[in-house]
């Protein structure tokens, strides 16, 4: 077992994975692998290495666009910042997404023989923070495509509703659509992206059409969720942050798919529709042995 792991993942919870599209790992890292993350994302938020979300919300609000949010509380408001590939230029990022216990704990949980980086992702409400994060389904942001591709969220504080913690539609990776892209802290669509409008799953779930699950976390937790799961999250209203870092892994049968509109990564050199994810692009991070 990897040095930052203290227990091994179940097979329950590799089949709770399949069958809901999102389970929530607990006590399964070293807190302090998260706690050594806290001065790296600080220097991101020093350094401008992560975007102001919510400028851009309200850039979006002011164009007439509505924008999931909350009124300011009394307190303040905060900002949502995030960005993503922050492990090309920073040796932390790198080591937590590539030479962590994480890439192995998604080959088991994917079933997979092996585990490609797509992308990592800091994702930080500030206490006072008022945007939601808008309904969504991360497979059509990225552009490749196969059955084995997930999101591990490492939350880096202890986490509840009221500071936002993610919200999952049960089941929904098992729905047959792919949903359009948004701007994330509005249902406003990519323009030029392609793919269906994101259902009303809150209306869905009032009906009982669908159930919305939730995970009080801490650090050393994981949620792990599908990429074709539909996901958001709400405003910070705690007066704690919320800090988090995602990594996106790709398993076995994932090759390159272009999804017009979808931001593009620069440091793809290797894209060929159809084929495999290339080792320079999206590193093999994990083989199982
Ligand atoms: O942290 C959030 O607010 C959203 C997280 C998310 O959408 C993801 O990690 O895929």
């Amino acid at each position: 077992m990897n040095g930052s792991m203290l227990r091994d993942v179940t097979d329950d919870e590799v089949d709770t994975f399949w069958r809901d599209g999102i389970v929530c790992l607990r006590g399964l890292l070293d807190p302090k692998l998260l706690h050594d993350m806290s001065d790296p994302v600080a220097t991101l938020v020093q350094t401008n290495g992560v975007a102001d979300l919510s400028a851009m919300g309200d850039a979006i609000a002011a164009s007439g666009q509505r924008v999931q949010r909350e009124d300011v509380p009394d307190s303040g408001r905060g900002k949502f910042f995030a960005g993503v590939d922050h492990w090309l230029e920073h040796r932390e990022f790198r080591d937590f997404s590539c030479h962590s216990a994480l890439p192995a704990i998604a080959g088991r949980i994917m079933r997979s023989t092996r585990i490609h980086l797509w992308e990592d992702s800091v994702l930080f409400k500030e206490s006072g923070t008022v945007e939601r994060t808008a309904w969504h389904q991360d497979l059509g942001y990225f552009h490749c495509d196969g059955t084995k591709i997930c999101t591990m969220w490492c939350p880096l504080d202890s986490v509840t509703e009221d500071s936002g913690a993610v919200r999952f539609v049960v089941g929904s990776h098992s729905w047959p659509d792919i949903y359009q892209p948004n701007f994330f802290v509005s249902s406003m669509v990519i323009p030029g992206t392609e793919g269906t409008a994101v259902p009303d799953v809150e209306s869905m779930s009032q009906r009982g059409e669908c159930q919305i699950v939730t995970f009080d976390t801490e650090p050393g937790d994981v949620t792990i969720h599908h990429a074709r799961t539909i996901h958001g999250a709400g405003p910070n209203t705690s007066t704690r942050q919320r800090r988090a870092i995602s990594l996106r892994y790709c398993g076995d049968d994932t090759v390159y798919l272009t999804r017009p509109g979808s931001p593009k990564k620069a440091h793809h050199h290797n894209v060929v529709e159809g084929a495999e994810l290339h080792d320079d692009d999206c590193p093999i991070v994990w083989r199982r042995g």
